[in-house]
């Protein structure tokens, strides 16, 4: 069954669950929010209802339900790959099953069915200055895309006609806009890179070659099957963490104004291009560069390697890939990546670091007694895994990030409509009605509490 059919054939039930949490317990509080948590970037306030996946703090990511070994095992591959095909995650992100080969298959067909990009898209990103940052090429390549947007243009008949789009119906057209988008996702990031990077040409989608295949492809790296199978992980574990994160939950607000996808998708790319967000991406790999300068280009010991480490810190300095919002423990993502590269670069001088950090700094950034997590996330491997394969410019590889996290950003907004979820409007406070309401109240200071001995 295609995934419009099987979102179809689901959803009289989940408008029926959805309408009797609303009308049965529509006044039963799920939780309070804290003066800290209000001034503290609404961390861990539970606003948002997102069953695309969730992560928990000890375990990390589940995509509709699947843990990262459970989606690499359960979904269908090409033959010969160690990784599954984007088609199939896609049908599993928005069609809440597990897909067969052939359901996978008709998804990586219809990308390339609508891979063609649009001549005019191509000369944006010529336009702009030839330093500009590839995500903000990406970002506006998207927006460019926005003209053939088929929900805007239907929802704009519908103002003008009494038998227009129904509301109902809103989810089918942001459907087709994102299977669009995400079809035009390879092409659009592989032109950016080959721009500022390599020779300027614009490869062709291939039949014989699925999504993740057709972007390694694309950057030159056609002839690399072990790139190809990184290319096809990088863009699975990307895709969603959950509805809360800065891309999701910005692509999410956006479209709750029924901005269309493109629209929305280009928002959230914006939000990805922060170096607290997707950024950390290309910052972390800078990073483990500049530790490795600092040590003559040599592996440092142990015990250097924690003295310089800890100088860092208490100077207050940021260390990219490491710390969560959410995850209270080694990010999954960041596992499935280590275990790959402790297979097939065991000996990368750059990976040989990543792993040495990796037993040192937890400790270190514990001992600070501040940050919530010392432990890896995803961002502190990704670098070094594409660094080795030759994909040395770092600068591009939030672009990677956001191609893959644009599969978990259309599923949130067409779920978000099928669901027919309103325009988001939270209210804000004055810090003087939030002085007049502690006046009253006796102090309540957060208590922190250490995540490592
Ligand atoms: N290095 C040094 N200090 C860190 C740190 C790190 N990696 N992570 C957190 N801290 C510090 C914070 O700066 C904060 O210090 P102040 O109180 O002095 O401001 C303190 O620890 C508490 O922060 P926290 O509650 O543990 O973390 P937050 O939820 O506020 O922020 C995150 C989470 C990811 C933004 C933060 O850990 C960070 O900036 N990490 C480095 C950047 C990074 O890797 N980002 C990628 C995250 C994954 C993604 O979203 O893509």
């Amino acid at each position: 069954m295609n995934i419009h059919d099987r979102i179809a054939s689901q959803l009289p039930a989940w408008r029926e669950r959805v309408s009797r949490l609303r009308k049965e317990f529509g006044a039963l509080k799920v939780g309070e929010v804290t003066v800290e948590q209000i001034y503290g970037g609404i961390r861990g306030v539970q606003i948002q209802v997102s069953d695309i996946s969730y992560v928990d703090p000890l375990e990390g990511i589940r995509l509709r339900g699947y843990s990262i070994p459970e989606v690499i095992d359960y979904l269908p591959k090409v033959p010969g790959a160690e990784f599954p095909m984007a088609g199939g995650l896609y049908y599993l992100l928005m069609a809440d099953t597990l897909p067969t080969e052939e359901e996978a298959l008709e998804v990586e067909r219809e990308w390339c069915r609508l891979s063609e990009i649009p001549g005019h898209v191509y000369d944006t990103i010529r336009s702009f200055p030839a330093d500009t940052h590839p995500m903000t090429l990406f970002s506006a390549a998207i927006l460019a895309l926005q003209h053939y947007s088929e929900f805007a243009n239907r929802y704009a008949e519908r103002m003008y006609s009494d038998d227009g789009l129904p509301k109902a119906d809103f989810w089918k057209y942001n459907l087709i806009d994102s299977t669009s988008l995400v079809a035009k996702l390879p092409g659009i990031a592989s032109y950016i890179y080959n721009l500022k990077y390599r020779n300027g040409e614009i490869v062709p989608y291939r039949a014989d070659l699925d999504w993740g295949g057709n972007f390694a492809n694309m950057i030159g790296k056609g002839g690399d099957a072990r790139y190809q199978d990184l290319a096809r992980l990088f863009l699975i574990i990307h895709s969603d963490h959950e509805g809360g994160n800065v891309s999701a939950h910005t692509a999410h607000l956006v479209s709750s104004a029924l901005s269309d996808v493109y629209l929305s998708c280009s928002a959230g790319m914006n939000g990805l291009a922060g170096p607290l967000h997707g950024l950390a991406n290309q910052e972390c790999l800078r990073w483990l560069l500049n530790v490795r300068e600092h040590f003559g280009g040599n592996l440092p010991t142990r015990e250097d390697l924690r003295a310089y480490l800890s100088q860092q810190v208490n100077n207050g300095k940021l260390i990219p890939g490491y710390g969560h919002a959410v995850l209270r423990t080694t990010d999954p993502r960041f596992t499935v990546q280590f275990e790959f590269a402790k297979k097939y670069l065991a000996d990368d001088p750059i990976f040989q670091l990543v792993r040495l950090v990796y037993e040192v700094l937890p400790a270190v950034l514990a001992q600070t007694g501040k940050v919530k997590n010392p432990w890896p996330n995803v961002d502190a491997i990704n670098g070094a895994l594409q660094y080795h394969f030759g994909v040395t410019q770092f600068d591009f590889y939030t672009v990677m990030f956001g191609v893959s996290r644009i599969l978990g950003l259309t599923a949130h907004i067409v779920w978000a409509r099928a669901l027919g979820k309103p325009i988001e409007r939270p209210k804000s406070l004055t810090t003087p009605m939030l002085e007049e309401l502690t006046a009253k109240a006796q102090p309540v200071p957060v208590v922190r509490v250490p995540v490592l001995d």
